[in-house]
């Protein structure tokens, strides 16, 4: 039994569901990483970042990880790289983020890795997702679900979700 940890998928260009599916498989494959649960995909609007970019779709998945921190963030950033993400312009359009949400109850403001997530807190393209997928998760102390409801891009959100990964028995070693 490793770390459990929230991650944050976001994509808004290419084919952006079947990146969100390639990426959940990616850390479900991935050395020292179990992928334990997953959330649907919702599809947002994007919040700051240049004007006339495509919608995103997001999702979060919960992991069971032996990797440290920065570990976990190597894979999370080697993954981006297999799609081919273009890292052009800060908040620009990007084929996939995969960002760190919490970390077990990590506390850590590094140059390259914050945890929790900066924004996570008041994003409802994170929030939204992780309450579906976790109804009971709490983020320092608050309840996600809540924090959702109070975010300010709560309209940004489209009403329809579609799974991240086809139904079936959970992933191996899978919590749930
Ligand atoms: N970094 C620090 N903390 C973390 C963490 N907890 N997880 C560092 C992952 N990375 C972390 O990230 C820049 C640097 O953040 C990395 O080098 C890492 O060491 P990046 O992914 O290269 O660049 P970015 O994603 O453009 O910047 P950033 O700050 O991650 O942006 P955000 O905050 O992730 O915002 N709107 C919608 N609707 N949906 C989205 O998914 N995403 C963004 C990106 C903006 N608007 C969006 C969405
Ligand atoms: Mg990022």
């Amino acid at each position: 039994m490793g770390t459990v940890a929230v991650l944050a998928l976001g994509a808004n260009l290419g084919d952006r569901e079947a990146t969100l599916r390639s990426a959940a498989a990616d850390l479900a494959e991935a050395p020292r990483i179990t992928l334990t649960r997953t959330s649907p995909i919702v599809r947002s609007r994007p919040v700051g970042g240049p004007p006339g970019q495509d919608d995103y779709f997001n999702a979060v998945v919960e992991v069971d990880t032996e990797l440290s921190p920065f570990g976990l963030l190597r894979a999370c950033q080697q993954i981006e790289e297999r799609h081919h993400r273009v890292r052009s312009e800060r908040w620009g359009p990007r084929t996939l983020d995969i960002d760190i949400v919490v970390y077990g109850g990590l506390r850590l403001d590094e140059p390259d890795l914050t945890v929790p997530h900066l924004h996570a807190a008041t994003r409802a393209f994170v929030l939204v997702p992780w309450a579906l997928m976790d109804p009971d998760a709490v983020l320092e102390g608050r309840p996600v679900a809540e924090l959702a409801r109070r975010a300010p891009d709560l309209g940004g959100l489209g009403p329809d979700t579609v799974p991240l990964l086809p139904a079936g028995p959970p992933a191996a070693g899978g919590a749930d």
